[in-house]
């Protein structure tokens, strides 16, 4: 059985399927690559990177949070084995964010030539990677909603630059299906897509659902799972439908992963990403202010709170959502966005 923050996915064919890997015939022809992420919203290739850097990176990185209670840390940290004990959240972000992410071991993964080369190859020109990289891991058993990544497509979040932004889902680590990888919804991109040049997409949207088989229902599509293999990544484009499944795992093994963004320089960049991902709770508001008066305010006063924490991780970003909110100076519009954020983002785990 397989759930996605609790919600049970309906087995039927006509709602499960597999994601279909790029063959080897196409893996060098840049017009058959192109012709099938836009047929099918993705890029499966398997055995991409290196699997043997992939278990150095996911080694390191939990021997880093060793002394966090999220791993045992008694066990090979290579493994990655759930820790019992209770997360010291000052800890894990202390490793996070002052020494994991601005590790030269996360710059080699993440903007190594392997992954950066093939960028530029496939974009055809000049890349930038965008600076907010996230890092994720899943114990076993951690459920409810709001722990596995909820049913949405990436433009909403990256709105405020181009639409031409390709995201690479990068498993750091084996990734059988219970562990909780990532799942598609089949060719979902063309009806977002159609959906957003008609402006009839209810907005401003965060994640869509959690209610994964409520939404194939809904639209009479499929998720696409896979056992996920160390070396293996996705390369998405902006408007397919994705989420995560729960980690469901017995043998006690952590979901690692991570996802990046790469576009073309020459195209512009959403403001926002050119943070790093310490600052998420910070910036997550503004997707949802509409009022184009109070996005250019808050927009600019947001700017002056970054740039003075820049390289500064906060311990407790607990009242980021609350600065945010002091920026926003209508108070309708604060109390709207108020209420948005507390959906979206501060909904009661069932867990
Ligand atoms: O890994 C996850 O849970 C979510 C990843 C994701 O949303 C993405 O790669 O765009």
């Amino acid at each position: 059985m397989y759930t996605s923050n609790g919600y049970v996915l309906d087995e039927s064919p006509s709602r499960l399927g597999q994601l279909e890997p790029v063959p080897a015939e196409e893996r060098d022809d840049r017009e058959a690559l192109w012709r099938r992420l836009r047929r099918d919203g993705y890029l499966f290739l398997t055995g991409f990177l290196d699997p043997q850097m992939i278990a150095e990176f996911r080694r390191f990185y939990f021997a880093e949070l060793r002394d966090t209670g999220v791993v045992d840390p008694d066990a090979d940290p290579g493994l990655g084995l759930a820790g019992g004990a209770e997360i010291d959240r000052a800890a894990l972000r202390r490793a996070l964010y002052d020494r994991i992410i601005p590790s030269p071991e996360y710059e080699a993964l993440v903007q190594g030539p392997r992954v950066r080369e093939w960028f530029r190859w496939f974009l055809g020109e000049d890349v930038a990677l965008h600076k907010r990289r996230i890092l994720r891991h899943t114990q076993p058993g951690e459920g409810g909603i709001g722990t596995a990544t909820q049913a949405h497509y990436d433009l909403v979040y990256l709105r405020e630059g181009t639409d031409r932004v390709l995201s690479m889902w990068i498993p750091l680590g084996d990734c059988p299906i219970e562990r909780g990888g990532l799942t598609y919804l089949e060719r979902s991109h063309h009806r977002v897509l159609e959906e957003e040049r008609n402006g009839t997409l209810p907005t401003p949207v965060a994640s869509i659902t959690a209610d994964l088989p409520g939404l194939a229902d809904r639209h009479d599509e499929r998720w696409l799972i896979t056992d996920y293999a160390a070396g293996d990544v996705v390369v998405h484009s902006a408007h397919i439908v994705h989420a995560a499944l729960d980690n469901v795992a017995v043998d006690g093994v952590m979901r690692l992963s991570t996802d990046i963004r790469y576009q073309r320089v020459s195209e512009p960049i959403d403001w926002r990403w050119e943070h790093d991902e310490s600052q998420e709770v910070l910036l997550n508001g503004f997707q949802f202010l509409t009022d184009p008066v109070e996005r250019a305010r808050v927009k600019t006063a947001l700017e002056a709170v970054l740039a003075q924490r820049e390289g500064n991780t906060s311990e407790d970003p607990s009242g980021d959502f609350d600065i945010f909110l002091s920026l926003i100076e209508d108070e309708t519009e604060r109390e709207r966005v108020a209420a948005a954020i507390d959906a979206e983002y501060r909904r009661p785990s069932k867990g």
